[in-house]
């Protein structure tokens, strides 16, 4: 932990919630200036990267081929970095920490696809399978704008749905969990305001409404994995997506607290720049 002050942490409830029913919001929000970092950072992203669909801006923390913007990417890494997100992540996960992947996700006004019911379980080469995903709100979010929505609970079991294909239907990801699991009861919609943030488990079934407003609705996820994992690059999963590439065979881990406790992860592969994936 750090030596600020504890603000920030998570009460024992909190800790409770994300445990029971996959997700927190966390007291803490991003302050004003790393509110600017971050959304100035992601509409310089876009606009050094106009051909690639704002759906699919994956890994911006990265610095790759093809990239002239060094100082975008480690602005997005800085983010991933801050000390109290760490704090609350370690509260979560435990004290060794790697970012392992993160993205964009905008929804534009009016034409912002749905987000498909899924499990990101179903899509990581992880064993054992964990991560907390800290999704942290660019601009409002809102029911009208398609906020995030968790099915409550969805993490406990720690399996997997059955999850069907949704390749060559223009979804925003290609599979989602048959509609038979997901029962509207469970279903709680998290509104953010812009710097506050849901933190959620790799089991947690979420989704989210297309954006029929004017308003653009934008988050950044970040990911974080225990040092009690590995990251696979043998493993064949992942999204068969067209309209996002992503080579989780080169993607770049990044040690950001504590130890890689399973010795078996590559902090070397992908961080020269040369990798093709990304952006
Ligand atoms: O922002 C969204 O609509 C989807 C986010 C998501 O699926 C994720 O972060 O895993």
């Amino acid at each position: 932990m750090s030596s600020l002050t504890s603000n920030h942490l998570l009460t024992t409830k909190e800790i409770h919630s994300y445990t029971g029913n996959g997700f927190v919001v966390p007291k803490f929000r991003l302050d004003n200036s790393d509110l600017e970092k971050l959304q100035n950072a992601t509409l310089e992203l876009m606009q050094t990267y106009p051909h690639i669909p704002t759906e699919g801006l994956v890994s911006p923390h990265i610095f790759s081929a093809g990239s002239n913007r060094p100082d975008i990417h480690s602005k997005f890494l800085e983010i991933c970095k801050l000390t109290p997100l760490l704090d609350i992540v370690d509260q979560l996960i435990g004290p060794d920490i790697i970012v392992w992947g993160s993205r964009i996700f905008t929804k534009a006004p009016q034409t912002g696809r749905a987000t498909p019911w899924h499990q990101d379980g179903e899509y990581w080469p992880i064993p054992p399978l964990a991560t907390a995903t800290v999704w942290i709100a660019i601009d409002e979010s809102n029911e009208n704008n398609g906020c995030l929505k968790i099915l409550t609970g969805s993490n406990r079991a720690k399996m997997l749905l059955p999850h069907q294909s949704l390749s060559g239907k223009g979804a925003a990801l290609d599979k989602e969990i048959k509609s038979e699991f997901i029962e509207s009861k469970h279903v709680v919609s998290v509104p953010l305001e812009p710097g506050q943030m849901v933190i959620f488990d790799v089991f947690t079934a979420h989704g989210a409404s297309p954006n029929l407003s004017n308003q653009r609705r934008a988050g950044f996820a970040i990911r974080y994995l225990p040092g009690t994992s590995i990251f696979d690059r043998n493993m064949k999963v992942g999204s068969g997506q067209d309209d996002v590439q992503t080579d989780l065979g080169q993607r770049a881990l990044f040690l950001v607290r504590g130890e890689d406790k399973t010795r078996k992860n590559d902090f070397t592969i992908g961080h020269d720049g040369m990798t093709v994936e990304v952006i």
